[in-house]
């Protein structure tokens, strides 16, 4: 199939020139317990204070943004005791993506993007569902890694969740995991064949198998440097939506960007995309028109110094940015065609 080629100048257009806004909802979700190190769960706090919101409003297109808090969640009294084997807190991992699942999907049927601010990427199980449920299954999957995710409660060496959330959502793998208690709200319904990953570099070897033997689209950073980010996004959403007619869901792992852009995550490894591939590789989506939600997980404010924590963070700042329509090279003002060129710009200023 041709590679479709998206216009920014087109779909910037589109919304300058009419009264639709872009419509948004942020949710955070400061969970850590799907790995084992503190500070993940404060990701949201520290995106928010660094001042993702204001940025997001000084986006040129107009963006009803709205903020919908930090999810919480409760054990309910029969999982409390509840262990499932190799898999850590596994009351935690359910009760708090049972709730995830439901404001994703809330957030989604109001007609909003929705960006979930993580947490450890176990929570990608709850906002792919939710995803999954305001689309009735409409739904195609980039997952933005170092790491495929793809672990099952047998095949992981750790037992931390956030290694497994792919595994938990495919239902090719449905039949390799034992019953979930707790986890009834969740029907692995999504085929791995409509998932993309992008960035891997490093893979376990059951999760290899995997991807070997199902044939998964796996793009791993040797594809990127082949091709370039350009034709990787392309062949990935000609893999999963030929049609063009889904709506996309990226579940974009900090640490699929190199160590020296982005130092403070749980697992960070070099060799990784810099954030300008980072960036072209979500402009290109929001192009589509389709992105239905953006997941941006594994920002650890406690690992690293002050300057490595805060480059982390403006890293994810900026991806967000150009997922909803952050346009690098600018955009004209509205009124250009009525404006006075004598009164542009008014005062000479510094900018
Ligand atoms: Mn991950």
């Amino acid at each position: 199939m041709r590679p479709k080629v998206y216009h920014c100048l087109s779909i910037a257009r589109r919304f300058l020139h009419s009264d639709q806004s872009l419509k948004v909802g942020v949710l955070g979700v400061p969970f850590d317990k799907g790995q084992a190190k503190k500070g993940v769960g404060n990701g949201p706090e520290f995106i928010r204070k660094k001042g993702l919101l204001e940025r997001i409003a000084e986006i040129e297109q107009k963006i009803d943004v709205k903020d919908y808090g930090d999810v919480s969640y409760k054990i309910p009294d029969e999982l409390q005791k509840e262990i499932v084997p190799n898999m850590k807190a596994y009351a935690d991992i359910a009760a708090c993506n049972f709730e995830v699942s439901k404001m994703v999907e809330d957030i989604i049927k109001t007609g909003r993007i929705c960006i979930t601010l993580g947490g450890d990427h176990s929570l990608g199980v709850g906002t792919v569902d939710g995803h999954i449920k305001a689309k009735n299954e409409n739904v195609c999957v980039i997952w933005v890694d170092a790491h495929a995710d793809l672990n099952t409660n047998k095949t992981s060496s750790t037992g931390n969740v956030h290694g497994m959330p792919m595994a938990l959502l495919a239902t090719e793998l449905s039949d390799y995991w034992p019953y979930l208690p707790g986890m009834d709200w969740q029907k692995p319904v999504l085929s791995l064949r409509d998932v993309a990953y992008i960035g891997l570099r490093s893979v376990d070897t059951y999760e290899r198998l995997v991807i070997d033997k199902l044939g998964i689209n796996a793009f791993g950073m040797e594809d990127i440097e082949n091709f370039g980010i350009n034709t990787i996004v392309e062949m990935a959403l000609n893999k999963i939506d030929p049609a063009g007619e889904k709506s996309i869901h990226v579940s974009f792992d900090i640490d699929s960007l190199d160590s020296l852009e982005a130092p403070s995550t749980g697992t960070a490894l070099r060799g990784g995309m810099t954030l300008r591939e980072g960036i072209q590789l979500m402009e290109i989506l929001y192009r589509t028109g389709r992105l239905g939600a953006l997941d941006l997980v594994e920002v650890n404010p406690s690992i690293g110094t002050e300057t490595e924590v805060n480059r982390t963070i403006d890293a994810a700042i900026h991806v967000i940015m150009a997922a909803l329509g952050h346009c690098r090279r600018g955009i004209r003002p509205k009124n250009v065609h009525t404006l006075p060129l004598q009164t542009f710009p008014p005062t000479r200023q510094v900018i």
